[in-house]
């Protein structure tokens, strides 16, 4: 079986885009691959972080993993700072990165802007760590959203550039990027990705929204001027709303296509608010039934930091030794 790992910020609420983009993809390769998924908690603080926050969202997190199906009897399931050889990596992985290739990482771009000299350093070297996130693991396959690709053809070239100059330490990884909802884009703007750190809660669909957030925000999302239900390139809001639609339902877009024909927005909308609300009730439920059990979910991160120990401290040795740093 191939070796696939991701994992996810636990920075808050999730919404549809990371469901769609990272989380689904990662419960159906539970069954092809053998899985490594965790909670990126030193991600989290290149951001500021209340700490009673932080400690809230990374339980938060585990649970909407498990509520979404993740089976941590297969997959491995743990917080990063609990592996030490994460960061141990990382550092290792920052002195064979380069100024010039970190420079280019479109998210550091995108997240700096406008912040001038404040934003930490962390959040510049940050897709070093991930680097070594990924490669400590033997890992394959990395399922992403379309925006994490540049970090994972990082990992690529530091693996690359470690391998010539030490040995054959690390494979290389692949990103996954699934083809429809790779970038579930915005209900207010359809030409931004849907996201977090939004302005607006009518950016997104939070996993944790009631029924009634949910139809009030689906009936104001923006769409296009025409009126017909179909995908095209030139027409994004309502191709985000029918990726969506397919997502939670699982019927394939086309079918959808089909079934909306002649009619109009309003029914199209009413109806994919019904079909988000009836995805999101019992994944609801299974959530708060495990955040009610803190024991038992700190006992399952417990058992999967354990598992994942074994594998990265066999490659941090293993680094040491073909560095120079082993004596
Ligand atoms: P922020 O908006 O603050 O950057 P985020 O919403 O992108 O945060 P992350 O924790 O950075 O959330 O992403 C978690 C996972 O979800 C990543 O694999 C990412 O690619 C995926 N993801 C995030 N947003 C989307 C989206 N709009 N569409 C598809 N996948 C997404
Ligand atoms: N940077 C990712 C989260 C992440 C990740 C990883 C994803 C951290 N380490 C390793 C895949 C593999 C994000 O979603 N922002």
């Amino acid at each position: 079986m191939k070796k696939a790992l991701t994992a996810i910020q636990p920075s808050g609420f999730l919404h549809l885009g990371n469901y769609i983009g990272a989380i689904e993809p990662a419960v159906k390769l539970q069954t092809e691959t053998k899985l490594t998924m965790f909670i990126a908690d030193y991600h989290a603080i290149t951001v500021p972080q209340k700490p009673e926050d932080l400690r809230r969202n990374i339980l938060f997190a585990a649970a909407t993993y498990l509520a979404c199906g993740i089976n941590p009897n297969r997959t491995t399931l743990f917080q990063q700072s609990r592996v030490p050889a994460h960061t141990e990596l990382a550092w290792v992985l920052q002195c064979v990165a380069r100024m010039g290739e970190v420079e280019r990482m479109i998210q550091y771009k995108d997240k700096a802007v406008g912040k001038g000299e404040s934003v930490s350093v962390g959040l510049f070297t940050y897709p070093i760590l991930m680097a070594a996130d990924i490669l400590l693991y033997n890992t394959e396959i990395v399922p992403v959203g379309e925006d994490q690709k540049q970090h994972v053809e990082l990992a690529r070239d530091l693996a690359e550039r470690f391998n010539k100059q030490f040995g054959d330490t690390f494979l290389i990884p692949e990103p996954q990027i699934r083809k429809d909802g790779a970038r579930i884009m915005g209900l207010d703007d359809a030409t931004k990705k849907m996201s977090k750190s939004a302005t607006s809660a009518k950016n997104y669909i939070s996993l944790t929204d009631e029924p009634d957030v949910v139809r009030k925000k689906i009936m104001t999302a923006v769409t296009d001027s025409s009126t017909e239900i179909r995908t095209d390139r030139n027409r994004p809001a309502i191709t985000n709303l029918l990726t969506i639609f397919s997502a939670v339902t699982g019927r394939p877009i086309e079918a959808i296509e089909i079934a909306y024909l002649g009619k109009g927005y309003g029914e199209f909308k009413k109806d994919l608010a019904e079909a988000i609300v009836e995805y999101l009730t019992p994944l609801q439920a299974k959530l708060s039934l495990l955040l009610a059990d803190e024991t038992e979910l700190k006992r399952i991160l417990d058992d999967g930091a354990a598992r994942a120990n074994e594998v990265a401290e066999h490659k941090i040795r293993h680094v040491r030794k073909v560095i120079g740093a082993k004596l």
